[in-house]
């Protein structure tokens, strides 16, 4: 049997392998998780975009298991027959015995079990301790605890290593999963996590030092020419810019074509994903196009879910009023055209000021009418179940941006995800970004952070932080963000004041660029895309598995133990988090 023998080369820190193919006959690749198949949040996006460069390598020898759910069977997948007997026995002995393993494993194929979070964790803990000969990978995408403790306003970094984590635990009434995903990480052959931010973390809250980081990738779609995307931009800016046009009627006294959109979007975490941070920036922004006398005027989205009974009246009213205009003004234009063209006919040039009749001039009356409003244009585009409580409505409140005639910002908070069906803003996901100018993402706690980098590859500029796993890598690979349109925010060196400050001078020296620096911003920032492509860092999982595989299997599956240079922190990087002072609590204007 052949064995792959890894060599590793330091290329900025990534490491190179020299592939040698490794005989997959008698492999099988399981991956499990609760988001195969299952949109929760970002695990769903690395097994997705993973998807297509696991199946090149391992093509039928690779299965996921996910939960099953009828409507994301019937839509994103196909369904087939089990590919081989091994997996067809499995199968049968799961039907007819319900979840009962056999010995079908025994002289079988050699498998390696891959498990995302503690929830598919059981299933590690499990086979470990049946003794079933597995060779096991776990992934961390975030700590449990670390999640509880960050998002409970715990000045986190600054006491990874003192906090009594079984107490800090059970206090969050989170101890039966904190232990699920602890023995899981002590039963696998290999740990991993998404950055090295969460593998200091991971060293804290659950004592175990990871064998591999392994940093999410994206399945990147390559233009032949650069002006594809860019066009990509123009067509759903338009598609933003009509959405804008309703939900701001009677108060569409700014320019759109020097209208910015800026826009946050993701779980809702309000300070683990920065939107406290933002708030406060925003606000400041919005002063200082004030006293500049800007013309620039900024409309920001949040798209981060909550609870809601559907969308709000007043939206629904704006979008209908800017249909309503649009239809008047189509009709009137037919009549206009008609009788321009009769008149022609005739050899004629009309009367400009008699072509239109009394019932033309009382329509487009009418129509403007119902453009007046007596209310500011809503914030929210729902109604929010917990509309008093909400922390972004209780900050947009404290700081009275309200979409005020005088306020350069302007403020859309859609608490739902994006889908091209809404009859509100019908765009997916994509789509919107694409149509956007910058992405906001300043989190505090952020493993990896997925919306970045998918700004990144749209070639779209955006916003992190050095505490987010994406803006650690950046950091890391890339010599100068920001000349890509990625800026990173210090919130791990600067005072929170002084991070906002920062983000607030990002964002205004943004709005002062002209439209032909942004173009060429773009087409820099979709340069790098490539760093973030599956092909690149897809070797990482790789990594992983070959080493689960030389240690469940030592006797079958050998590493070059010269060549390997384990892929581990960079020391730098584990120094300046157990000797920095990061801050936490964010003083607030009043
Ligand atoms: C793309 C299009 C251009 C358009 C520009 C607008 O680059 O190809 O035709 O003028 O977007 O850029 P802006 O940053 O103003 O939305
Ligand atoms: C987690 O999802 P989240 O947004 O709750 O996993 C993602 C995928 O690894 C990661 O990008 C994110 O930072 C984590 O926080």
């Amino acid at each position: 049997r052949l064995s792959r023998s890894l060599s590793i080369t330091s290329l900025s820190g990534l490491p190179l392998w020299e592939e040698e193919s490794l005989d997959m006959q008698d492999l099988l690749l399981f991956e499990v998780s609760w988001e195969v198949t299952n949109k929760v949040g970002g695990i769903y996006t690395v097994i997705q975009t993973k998807a297509k460069i696991t199946v090149d390598e391992w093509g039928e020898n690779y299965i996921m298991m996910g939960p099953y759910y009828e409507h994301n069977f019937k839509t994103q997948v196909e369904k087939c027959e089990p590919p081989n007997q091994a997996i067809k026995a499995a199968m049968d002995s799961l039907i007819n015995n319900g979840c009962q393993l056999t010995d079908q494993l025994q002289d079988k194929p050699n498998v390696i079990a891959h498990f995302h979070e503690w929830q598919a964790g059981t299933g590690l803990v499990l086979s470990r301790s049946r003794k079933i000969p597995l060779a096991t990978v776990f992934t961390t995408h975030a700590t449990l605890l670390g999640r509880y403790l960050c998002a409970g306003n715990a000045d986190f970094y600054n006491n990874l290593d003192k906090f009594n984590i079984d107490q800090e635990a059970g206090e969050r009434q989170i101890y039966h999963r904190y232990c699920l995903e602890r023995a899981a990480v002590h039963c696998a052959h290999v740990f991993t996590t998404v950055s090295q931010i969460t593998a200091v973390e991971a060293n804290h809250m659950l004592h175990r030092q990871p064998d591999v980081v392994t940093p999410n990738g994206l399945n990147i779609r390559k233009f032949s020419a650069m002006h594809e995307f860019q066009n990509l931009h123009s067509m759903n800016k338009a598609k933003i810019q009509e959405f804008v046009r309703g939900h701001f009627y009677g108060h569409l006294d700014f320019n759109l074509e020097k209208t910015l959109f800026f826009f946050i979007a993701g779980r809702y975490e309000f300070s683990n994903k920065g939107a406290d941070l933002f708030l406060e920036s925003l606000s400041r922004l919005n002063y200082l196009l004030r006293v500049q006398k800007s013309d620039v005027t900024v409309v920001v989205f949040f798209i981060m879910p909550a609870k809601t009974n559907n969308f709000n009246v007043e939206s629904l009213k704006g979008q209908a009023v800017r249909k309503q205009l649009w239809d008047t003004a189509q009709s009137v234009k037919e009549k206009f055209g008609k009788r321009l063209y009769e008149s022609l006919l005739r050899g004629e040039i009309p009367d400009m000021s008699k072509i239109l009749d009394r019932d033309d001039f009382t329509i487009m009356k009418r129509a403007i009418y119902a453009t007046q409003r007596h209310s500011f244009p809503p914030v929210t585009t729902h109604n929010m179940l917990d509309d008093s409580t909400d922390p972004i409505l209780s900050n947009i409140r404290r700081i009275g941006l309200f979409n005020g005639r005088n306020d350069r910002v302007k403020i859309v908070f859609h608490p739902e995800f994006l889908s091209s069906t809404s009859p509100l803003l019908p765009m997916d996901y994509e789509e919107f970004v694409r149509g956007c100018h910058l992405g906001v993402f300043p989190s505090y706690y952020e493993p990896w952070g997925y919306t970045p980098g998918e700004c990144t590859v749209m070639g779209i500029p955006s916003v992190t932080t050095n505490l987010s796993g994406f803006g650690c890598f950046m950091e890391e690979h890339v010599s100068d963000p920001s000349e890509y349109g990625i800026y990173i925010v210090d919130r791990r060196f600067r005072s929170a004041d002084e991070s906002c400050n920062q983000l607030t001078q990002f964002m205004f020296s943004f709005c002062q660029q002209s439209r032909r620096q942004r173009i060429i911003q773009r087409n820099r920032t979709e340069r790098l895309s490539d760093l973030l492509d599956w092909r690149y860092l897809g070797r990482f999982y790789m990594h992983a598995r070959h080493l689960a595989l030389s240690r469940s299997f030592p006797g079958k599956f050998k590493m070059d133990h010269l060549n390997l240079a384990p892929v581990s922190l960079s020391h730098s990087l584990r120094c300046t988090l157990m000797h920095s002072h990061f801050p936490r609590s964010l003083t607030m204007r009043t």
